[in-house]
């Protein structure tokens, strides 16, 4: 199987939603990435419920929801109603992650653990049985545009290790560049969100982008 492609929504033109959302189904976008903030897990806030609902009718394609939010086992259940097939919790927001991530299957979703910088791999190993995908962010989350962090290469590694294991995919965020999306795929990393380090705003049709994104994968 090639690489997972998941556009950040959150970098795509407002203004034209429909049809940002039209042209990343026909380059072949595998998953829309839709990021969920609350001003408070983390300093910023991201796409409204009407534009996550509006993705997820708009297109064929399955959608995520990034839950970067406290307690966001008071909400899966409405993001899974608005239309998200996976949906990604951070376990620090969360005191009965467990119970959440059983919630988020047993309403029919998908679960997947996003797991920050800061956090260690040890944090979240109890829960890996549970989680269908692992999110990891490169930066600092909250917002785009922001340097990959090296020092996450190291947790990338141990993810990878743990991977048969668990049986999850592993989904890289944050800084995603073309040069990163070529060596970490060949590491074994089963896909990437999109935003202004690879695809948004660089003047360049989204299935020529996404084109030499997978060409560069193989
Ligand atoms: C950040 C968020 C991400 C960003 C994405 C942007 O908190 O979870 O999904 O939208 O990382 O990508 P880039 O290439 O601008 O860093
Ligand atoms: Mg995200």
């Amino acid at each position: 199987m090639g690489i997972l492609l998941c556009p950040s929504m959150m970098c795509a033109d407002f203004a034209n939603l429909a049809g940002e959302v039209e042209k990343l189904e026909k380059a072949g976008a595998d998953i829309f990435h839709v990021d969920i903030m609350d001003g408070s897990f983390v300093p910023n806030f991201g796409m409204g419920l009407q534009d996550t609902k509006f993705i997820a009718n708009a297109s064929k394609k399955p959608m995520d929801a990034h839950l970067m939010i406290k307690n966001p086992g008071r909400y899966t259940g409405m993001f899974a109603e608005l239309g998200a097939e996976i949906i990604y919790i951070h376990l620090e927001a969360d005191i009965h992650a467990p119970r959440t991530l059983q919630d988020i299957i047993s309403f029919g979703a998908v679960p997947g653990i996003a797991i920050n910088p800061g956090t260690a791999v040890e944090t979240i190993r109890p829960l890996l049985h549970l989680a269908r995908y692992v999110l990891v962010m490169t930066v600092n989350p909250g917002f785009a545009g922001q340097s990959y962090l090296p020092f996450v290469d190291e947790k990338i590694d141990a993810l990878l290790d743990l991977k048969q294991t668990y049986g999850y995919r592993i989904i890289i965020d944050g800084a995603c560049s073309p040069e990163k999306i070529k060596s970490l795929s060949a590491k074994g990393v089963d896909g990437f969100v999109l935003g202004t380090s690879a695809l948004f705003g660089k003047d360049r049709p989204y299935d020529e982008i996404m084109k030499e994104l997978r060409g560069a994968s193989k």
